[in-house]
């Protein structure tokens, strides 16, 4: 039987993952991608909805693909590739634009929040079209399965949409996918400002726990983050959200139940929670990180790999947008 399609990826948006991107994402890319077919990218097209350097945007998107790699995703299991490195990304998402309302994707949050922090001076109309963009990524593929946060709920929301009114326009022509979301306590917040979710380009590298960190910068992190005068390990998002948010982080890191942690720490203060927090981040991270430097020692064979990885992409993109070019009445040049 043929394995069910999944596409994900994250942006190169800063030199370093971090620890919600790894529990909210990898975690469950890893674990998924025995059982689908997957296809994970390296977003760099979403990337540049916002002011880039170049030069870094090149290294960072050369570190996010290792990240993924040594976090386990497998490139001869799984299709790791560089969005732009799939040039039918950028031309399905013209098409999808095509048949996306100005209001409906004016109603993206996402957008909304981004915008506002920006100034409409830097609010690009490539931040405003985002969303189509990550329509095309999921679509181009035939995606079933599209493992997101709960965040990016509405933009697979609205990539369904856009597949059922491709379908009944033009004929079936994509499958409509499914979010797969995992639960809240996959959602990991900021240390310093627990009410946020921590991201990768936060102004302030204080809560944010990053992949890449030294083991003593990571420590200094965790013994810092904020917590509450109560003193007990309970996990209660509205009332301890930096505690709680703590225990996420245990529980999904050492595979424990949040009634599991609770018991553990028992009658214990938070300097001792917090040391075990510390111990469980560094034992994950430190062959994560480890193995990211050695793969970004080797650039050229890591470049070779993923356009490798960019060709099985393109083979499969390329056979859904030319049925999309057919369907919709573009003159096709008659093959050579
Ligand atoms: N704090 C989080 N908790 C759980 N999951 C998270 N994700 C991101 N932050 C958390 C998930 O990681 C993937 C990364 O998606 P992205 O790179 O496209 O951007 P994002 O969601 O906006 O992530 P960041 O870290 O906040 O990046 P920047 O700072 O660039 O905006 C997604 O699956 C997301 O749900």
């Amino acid at each position: 039987m043929t394995k069910a399609r999944l596409f994900s990826g994250m942006q190169p948006s800063a030199d370093s993952l971090q620890i919600g991107n790894y529990i909210g994402a990898l975690m469950q890319w890893r674990d998924m991608q025995s059982e689908f077919d997957a296809f994970f990218s390296v977003v760099d097209l979403h990337a540049i909805t916002v002011a880039q350097d170049p030069a870094e945007l090149r290294a960072k998107t050369r570190r996010t693909a290792a990240q993924y790699i040594a976090a386990g995703i497998e490139p001869e299991k799984s299709t790791l590739f560089v969005q732009s490195q799939v040039p039918a990304h950028a031309e399905l998402a013209w098409i999808l634009s095509s048949i996306t309302g100005f209001g409906e994707a004016g109603r993206m949050t996402q957008f909304k929040d981004k915008s506002q922090r920006y100034g409409a001076d830097q609010t690009t109309v490539a931040l405003f079209t985002y969303p189509v963009l990550m329509a095309a990524d999921i679509l181009l593929y035939q995606t079933k399965a599209v493992p997101v946060g709960d965040d990016q709920k509405q933009h697979v929301e609205l990539t369904r949409n856009l597949a059922e009114r491709f379908n009944s326009r033009f004929g079936e022509t994509f499958t409509v996918p499914d979010p797969v979301i995992p639960g809240e306590t996959a959602r990991i917040y900021d240390l310093q400002d627990p009410s946020s979710k921590m991201s990768k380009s936060a102004e302030s590298q204080a809560g944010v726990l990053y992949l890449l960190d030294d083991v003593a910068v990571t420590a200094k992190k965790v013994m810092r983050a904020v917590t509450d005068s109560e003193g007990v390990v309970r996990y209660d998002r509205a009332e301890k959200p930096g505690v709680s948010n703590l225990m996420s982080i245990y529980g999904a890191l050492t595979g424990s139940a949040l009634s599991a942690v609770e018991d553990e720490f028992a009658g214990r203060g938070y300097g001792d929670f917090k040391k075990a927090v510390r111990d469980a981040i560094v034992a994950e991270f430190e062959p994560v990180r480890a193995r990211t430097l050695e793969l970004l020692d080797d650039p050229a064979e890591l470049d070779r790999l993923l356009a490798v990885n960019a060709a099985r992409a393109a083979e499969v993109a390329e056979e859904t947008l030319s049925a999309v070019y057919e369907r919709i009445g573009l003159l096709r040049a008659p093959r050579a």
